[in-house]
């Protein structure tokens, strides 16, 4: 059955992997899964037929026949549920991959996305000179625990999983902050992730899109 994601037609980014489709891209590309992206403006986001797809008028969604779902949470647990590679057969180890997953995106990833909100989105208010380093704080009291707990592991929980996919996701945001560079570790398994072939061809296509037409 045809696999279809919704994607920016135009990343604010340049298609750099930072929008949340290079995640469900990633995951299809681990479990070998073929699939077609359609892309969506920002104005087509907010209209019904789209919002048919996603109540709050966001990228991505996954269709297949007749199912279709949002939250990239939701769709790469739906993914590795249903392929091989993603979460392990062992009922405990499978668990805890699942833990994983929740712990990126429920623990580790908000502070991150706070991180996004002071220097974007309130980038221009007198008070985010004040609140940057308080949010900085919020990021290091999640990385200085994980990164403990990582150690010199090379994933979360023995073998790559679902978990480590989202985790190294919601982690490569910082890059740009610097933040990573103060947990080795952590840098070292961000790079690990970006380095599985999965994740290069998911970032390819991503790229794809918004490259200039013409350019290299
Ligand atoms: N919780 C949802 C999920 O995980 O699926 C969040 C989905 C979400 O935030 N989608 C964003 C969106 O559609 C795109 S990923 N925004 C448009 C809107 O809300 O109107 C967030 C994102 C966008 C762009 C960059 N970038 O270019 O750097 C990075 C991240």
């Amino acid at each position: 059955m045809t696999i279809t994601i919704t994607a920016f037609e135009r990343s604010p980014d340049g298609g750099k992997g930072l929008a949340r489709d290079t995640r469900v891209r990633w995951a299809l590309e681990e479990a070998g899964q073929p699939y077609e992206v359609r892309l969506v403006s920002f104005a087509d986001m907010k209209k019904p037929a789209h919002l048919a797809r996603h109540p709050f008028g966001q990228i991505p969604t996954y269709e297949e026949g007749d199912l279709t779902l949002f939250e990239t949470g939701s769709i790469v647990f739906h993914i590795a549920q249903r392929h091989a590679g993603l979460l392990p057969e062992d009922a405990a180890a499978r668990a805890r991959a699942i833990t994983w997953m929740f712990a990126a995106l429920n623990t580790v990833e908000p502070p991150i996305l706070e991180l996004v909100t002071v220097k974007v989105f309130e980038g221009d208010k007198p008070w985010s000179p004040e609140r940057l380093p308080l949010v900085m704080d919020r990021i290091r009291a999640r990385l200085t625990p994980l990164s403990a707990r990582l150690g010199e592991g090379e994933w979360l929980d023995g073998a790559f999983s679902v978990g480590d996919l989202l985790m190294v996701s919601v982690l490569l945001r910082l890059r740009m902050s610097g933040v990573l560079d103060e947990y080795p570790n952590l840098a070292r398994y961000v790079a690990r992730g970006e380095e599985r072939p999965a994740y290069r061809r998911a970032f390819a296509s991503q790229l794809a899109v918004n490259a200039p037409a013409g350019g290299p």
